[in-house]
């Protein structure tokens, strides 16, 4: 991929876990690693195509200036987030600090750290069939836009739709977000997680009525297994009150694995289950 880079910015920053560094400060070197299509820009010899490399250095110096941290992970972290969010055009940044005075006793040319963090995209399916459902849903995309390193976020239609698996429940509110995420798929669900207890999620009957329910759809085109997370989600081909939100965002999406078009498994369903999803309002 194409890229802009900065080498050895000197900045006179306050991070380090000695209470010597966060007061006196020392001299940092911070290169950057900007990914991007420069393509544009470099036909049509635009600086509006592209980051100004000026701008950058101005602003990652004041934003690394900003706070102190103990460690030059959380500096780096704070730098890679702050240009992801601040830089639009920019999909991917490398960030990488050093510490040429790093306090050890020792001599040494520097200490560092370099980190790589990209945009990716993901669909979350939402359900609620308890309480105030479509409050429940507003207030669970509210709270997952505030998440530092969530953006973008695109919302389906509003379905209703009979519940699926355990039948003696009430009917259900379903939707897809569609985001961009800076934070990995276990990051991710571990915040989905919190936010469904914190709207009194309780888990007593598998497929039971819940005032929230998050399922991460999809994560790039990742494919992932684990106890806790499995990516993509195991049932959603099998799911009309999944397949029909999502063809409203993606109609044309491949299933990684399946390799089949999410409208095509949205059809597939249609002819059986068409009367249990309903468009809401
Ligand atoms: N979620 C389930 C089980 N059944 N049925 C509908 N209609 N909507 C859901 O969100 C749903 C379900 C397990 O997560
Ligand atoms: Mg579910
Ligand atoms: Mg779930």
């Amino acid at each position: 991929m194409d890229k802009i880079f900065i080498k050895d910015l000197q900045v006179y920053g306050y991070h380090g876990v000695n209470k010597e560094e966060k007061e006196m400060g020392q001299r940092f070197l911070i290169s950057l690693e900007l990914y991007m299509d420069l393509s544009m820009a470099g036909q049509s010899d635009d600086l509006n195509k592209t980051v100004n490399y000026a701008e950058i250095c101005e602003r990652v110096e004041a934003k690394f200036k900003e706070e102190k941290f103990d460690l030059i992970e959380a500096a780096a972290e704070n730098v890679a987030t702050f240009v992801l969010n601040t830089f639009n055009l920019v999909n991917g940044v490398k960030v990488n600090i050093k510490k040429p005075w790093a306090p050890i006793g020792k001599p040494l040319d520097y200490a560092g750290v370099e980190i790589t963090r990209f945009w990716h995209t993901t669909y979350i399916g939402i359900g609620s069939n308890m309480g105030s459902r479509e409050e429940n849903i507003n207030k669970s995309i509210e709270k997952i836009s505030e998440i530092n390193g969530n953006g973008n976020i695109k919302i389906s239609k509003m379905y209703e739709t009979k519940p699926v698996g355990y039948t003696q429940q009430d009917d259900f509110l379903n939707c897809v977000i569609e985001m961009k995420t800076l934070l990995s798929p276990m990051n991710l669900i571990d915040e989905l997680l919190k936010i469904e207890k914190e709207l009194k999620r309780e888990r007593t009957l598998r497929w039971g009525p819940r005032t929230i329910d998050l399922d991460v759809l999809l994560y790039d085109e990742e494919i992932l297994s684990s106890e806790k997370l499995v990516v993509p989600h195991p049932r959603m081909q099998e799911r009309l009150f999944v397949l029909a939100p999502l063809c409203d965002l993606v109609p044309y999406k491949l299933h990684p694995i399946l390799r089949t078009r999410i409208i095509e498994l949205k059809e597939n369903l249609d002819k059986k289950e068409k009367d249990a999803v309903k468009l809401f309002n």
